[in-house]
Parts: structure tokens; sequence; C-alpha cells
């Protein structure tokens, strides 16, 4: 499979109300003690916003790598080495399991009240740590939240943009947070990671046509040489091309357009959901990048 993907220029999209939160964001960040980045387990450093953490200055932060369970569970852990011999602090989770967050507000108290420490800062911190959760569109961040403090506070949708203010929630153990819209914004650094934001369903569908997400993701497969279960879309391996990928999805969930012409369209947007879903299996995008043992960081 080819990668001709650059031959299509980028979209340019940028709504409003991120341009306005992206400066509500500006002054959120002055006014909390640390800072979470929330961003996709299955492509951690390409779903951040670099600029984050150059606004925090020395603020504490953590990573949260959401929706692990989406995720290969070794690339998981090769992220984790990774970011632990990097002296990043990078969660995989599920935000969906409250088990799986009710440790991280007590985590936070510490992280903050360490830093404060680390700064010669002695007299007690009277008021709540105050922490701001942040990230790109539809990550995760109104779940997360709803999770630490009381259920539907926030609200969660499946389309990117559903939060458009902040509040400020009380979690406990001496913590508030603030729910920020997705305010965060990847640099996009060319089509392919435009696609795999589209992949991801960070970006809205409505901008990419679904055959390209399709061969974008077939076309990772190929080359990170991930298997997947081919057979259940009629095809023997992996497809040489696209549209052999999207014809045979056709034909198999017997996807006909009057006239009798192969519903392709159809058949991509079908191919994407099954990931997006899980059912291609737990699959990482991008793995940590390599390291030399002869340059330093
Ligand atoms: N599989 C999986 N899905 C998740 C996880 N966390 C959130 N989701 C789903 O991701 C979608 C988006 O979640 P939200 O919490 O609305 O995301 P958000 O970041 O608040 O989105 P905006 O407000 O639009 O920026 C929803 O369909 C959630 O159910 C997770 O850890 N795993
Ligand atoms: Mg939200």
């Amino acid at each position: 499979m080819e990668d001709d993907f650059e031959r299509f220029p980028l979209t340019g999209w940028f709504p409003g109300h991120m341009f306005k939160a992206g400066k509500n964001m500006e002054a959120a960040l002055g006014l909390v003690d640390m800072a979470v980045e929330l961003v996709d387990a299955r492509a951690p450093f390409m779903t951040r916003n670099p600029d984050l953490r150059r606004i925090l200055a020395n603020k504490p932060f953590q990573i949260i790598a959401n929706k692990a369970d989406l995720a290969s569970p070794s690339a998981c852990r090769a992220w984790e080495t990774y970011c632990n011999k990097n002296g990043l602090s990078m969660y995989f989770q599920d935000s969906r399991r409250t088990a799986n967050v009710k440790n991280l507000p007590a985590l936070w108290r510490k992280m903050v009240l360490d830093a404060r420490q680390a700064r010669g800062v002695t007299r007690p911190l009277l008021r709540p740590v105050r922490v701001i959760i942040a990230g790109v569109p539809n990550i995760g961040k109104s779940t997360l939240v709803n999770h630490l403090g009381d259920k539907n506070r926030a609200q969660v949708g499946p389309k990117p943009g559903v939060t458009r203010t902040n509040q400020w929630i009380p979690i406990g153990n001496g913590v508030e947070l603030l729910d920020t819209p997705g305010i965060l914004w990847p640099k996009i650094r060319n089509k392919k990671h435009e696609l795999l934001l589209g992949l991801l369903n960070i970006l809205n569908d409505e901008l990419l046509p679904p055959e390209l997400i399709a061969e974008y993701l077939a076309w990772e497969l190929e080359r990170q040489s991930i298997p997947i279960k081919w057979d259940a879309y009629g095809l023997q391996g992996a497809p040489a091309e696209a549209t052999e990928l999207l014809e045979a999805v056709a034909k198999k969930r017997s996807f006909i357009k009057p006239g009798g012409k192969l519903d392709t369209e159809r058949a991509a947007i079908t191919f994407v959901k099954d990931f997006r879903d899980g059912k291609l299996g737990r699959i990482t995008l991008e793995m940590p990048p390599v390291e030399s043992s002869h340059t330093a960081e």
C-alpha cells in the first residue's frame, strides 16, 4: 500500500469556540496548581498539545493516556518504560471505570504539596488544590470529571466539542477541578497526522472523507505489521490496495447502492467504526520515540 496521503491538502479547520477557549485556557492555567493532560493511549504524543507544558512552566504536570482499554497492552508497557526513563508521569486508564480513577485526587494533592515543598514554601495550603483537566476534543475529559466528582456534572458526548463553559468541581481529598472545553489543539503536522486525529475521533467526521481515513488505517496496519482478522471482511490477508479492502467489506456486508454499485463509502465508515469500537483488537498507532544511548534528550 502506497503512502501518497500528503498530496491531499490539510482541511485547516479550527472552530471559533476553540479559539476563544484557547484564550480562556491560558487564563485558567494561571489559576491552577497543576495540570492533567488527557491524551489518547493509542497515540499518546500525537494527541498532545505541545504548548500546554510551555504555558504551565514549572507547575506539576501529569499525562493520562485515556482509552487504554482500546490500546495494545504491550505498547502501553513500552510507553510506561519510556516515560519512566524520561521523568514523565503518564498513567494509562479507562476513564469510564471509577475504580481506575479513584486514587487520582490524592496523588494530585501530593504532587502539588511536594512541588511547594521543593520550592521551599513552608506555610500550609489552606485552600483546595486546584487542578485543570485538559486535552483535545472528545478525548474523555468530561467522562473523567464525572467519575471523579458527582455524576453527570459535566456533559459527555460522543461528538467533539460538547463542553463549552468552564466549571469548578470539588472532588474530595482537598482537590477541586476545572472541567475545560476541548480547548487543547494538537499541532497538525501533516496529512497523515490529520487522518490519525480523524480516525481517533478528535476531528469531526464531516471534515475528512471516510474512504481516506479507512485507507490511512489500512496503511498504518500494514506499515506497523499489526495483524487483524481480515477474513471477517472476506479477505484472505492484508489487502494490497484500499479499493480491494473497501470493495471486500461492501460485498461481505451487502452494501450495494441503487443501480448495483458497491457502496465503498459505507464500507469505509464500517471499517473505521470497527476500529473505534475496538472490534479490530487493541491497537496502538504510535510507539514511543526510539532512544539512542548516544544522544541526550
Ligand atoms: N473506550 C473508552 N471510551 C472512553 C473513555 N473515556 C471516554 N470515552 C468515550 O469517549 C467519548 C468522549 O468522551 P467525553 O468525556 O465527552 O470527551 P471530552 O473530552 O469531554 O469531549 P469534548 O467536551 O467534546 O471536548 C464518549 O463517547 C466517552 O464514552 C475510555 O477510557 N475508554
Ligand atoms: Mg467534554
